[in-house]
């Protein structure tokens, strides 16, 4: 049975948040949310290995800020800056989001998402499902 906490890992940061908010339809149920997460992590797998590495989840990332950077100036600013918070767990500045800062703070909770220290999410790091 799906579970809220398998979106944990979209949800702990800003910039994840950002993932779902780009991956997700408006108004959409937690339901529909856990199904967004496990398409979000096939999609990510690119080699099919049941594992997202650092290298596949960043093409996806930056894809995502490509999306959310709608005039292509390569920050994330105003309007296009859905809700969040930065690294720090400090709500983003508007116009103060590079693309740099936007996949780094990807990759701290990326990192921290990586229980066994492999480089790799399994479904389960990425669900937040392991302890
Ligand atoms: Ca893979
Ligand atoms: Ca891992």
């Amino acid at each position: 049975m799906p579970s809220p906490t398998r979106f944990a890992l979209l949800l702990r940061t800003g910039a994840l948040a950002c993932f779902a908010a780009a991956a997700a339809p408006a108004g959409a149920t937690d339901a529909a949310l856990v199904s967004v997460a496990d398409d979000a992590f096939k999609a990510a797998d690119f080699d099919g290995d049941g594992k997202v590495t650092w290298e596949e989840f960043r093409n996806r990332v930056v894809r995502v800020f490509g999306h959310l950077d709608a005039n292509g100036d390569g920050r994330i600013a105003g309007q296009e800056h859905p809700p969040a918070v930065d690294g720090e767990g400090k709500p983003a500045q508007p116009g103060n989001v590079s693309a740099e800062s936007f996949t780094g703070a990807v990759e701290e909770a990326f990192k921290a998402s990586d229980k066994d220290g492999d480089g790799a999410l399994s479904l389960a790091e990425w669900s937040g499902t392991t302890n």
